[in-house]
């Protein structure tokens, strides 16, 4: 099939984004949303759910929210069961929750390491395991694992999570190895580093109104020179949830500004 504008089309599709009352999740939603697409999205507590279907409302798009903890597998089989009688079959899953606790390793308590493995990596897994048994009787489906920089590198703090999105791009492309064969496709965006409250800590003004210091590491190390914003996701997640990327497989797609890329300014 040629490409056409069309390709991008997600008109007729319903998606999945799970953590997406606001951050990254909620722009992938909208850019998906502004292509056509049925939003469902699913957040821990009712007043998250509800704060994020006013502000779903409020950009004009009519979004369908649903309670639910991604880690509690009885509750996300049963979510996905309410989603595929109240809106309809699931098409596109976005696996976007997440949480980080930045900890040197000696000092972190294994449940705090166990709680990231659970939310970062065992959750999409298992909604993934939800929704594929649709996908394939339908033949077709998109799955986006939202990874990190952290697949591919590691730094100080931060070991519970780089292990966790390490082994979600490796569950990407084991997905992608075992469900191509039933037209369907998963694939990851690693964000580079992205202003949402997940980051919030790293770019806080110090007592002197100047700079985090992490803030200006993150801005000399991105060939873009700034931090990147939920938005800049939008068009790579449209991409991968249309039939523009129908024989993209097992790909990590880092939308990084450059980072990936870059040995870093000579001092
Ligand atoms: P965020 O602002 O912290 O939002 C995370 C979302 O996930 C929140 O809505 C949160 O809901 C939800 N969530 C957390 N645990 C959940 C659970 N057990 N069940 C259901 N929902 C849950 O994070 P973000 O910056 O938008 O990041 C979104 C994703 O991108 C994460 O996977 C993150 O690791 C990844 N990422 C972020 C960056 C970045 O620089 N920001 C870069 C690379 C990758 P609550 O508010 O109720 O906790
Ligand atoms: C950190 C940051 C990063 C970003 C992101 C980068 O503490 O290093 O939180 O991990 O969240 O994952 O891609």
């Amino acid at each position: 099939m040629s490409t056409t504008i069309n390709s991008f089309d997600l008109t007729g599709k319903v998606a999945l984004v799970t953590g997406a009352s606001y951050g990254i999740g909620y722009a992938i939603a909208k850019a998906m949303a502004g292509c056509g697409a049925t939003i469902v999205f699913n957040d821990i507590k009712q007043e998250l759910v509800d704060k994020g279907l006013a502000s779903y409302e409020a950009d004009g798009i009519k979004a369908h929210g649903y309670v639910c903890n991604v880690c509690d597998e009885a509750a996300v089989q049963d979510m996905v069961a309410k989603i595929n009688a109240e809106v309809g079959p699931i098409d596109i899953l976005v696996n976007n929750a997440g949480i980080i606790k930045r900890v040197p390793m000696v000092e972190m308590k294994a449940e705090d390491f166990r709680q990231v493995i659970d939310v970062d990596l065992n959750a999409p897994f298992i909604v993934a395991k939800a929704v594929l048994p649709s996908m394939m009787e339908r033949r077709s489906g998109k799955i986006i694992n939202i990874c990190s920089m952290m697949s591919e590198f590691g730094r100080e703090t931060v070991s519970a999570y780089a292990a966790a999105k390490g082994g979600l791009k490796m569950l990407t492309k084991n997905i992608a190895s075992e469900y191509a064969q039933y037209n369907i496709q998963c694939n990851g965006i690693g964000p580079g580093y992205i202003a949402t409250p997940q980051t919030a800590p790293l770019r806080e003004p110090q007592a002197d109104g100047s700079k985090h210091p992490f803030d200006k590491f993150i801005v000399s190390r991105t060939p873009a020179a700034r931090w990147g914003v939920p938005d800049d996701l939008g068009g790579p997640a449209v991409f991968l949830a249309s039939s523009a990327s129908d024989f993209v497989n097992g790909l990590i797609l880092y939308v990084d500004g450059g980072i990936a890329s870059y040995i870093g300014k000579q001092p």
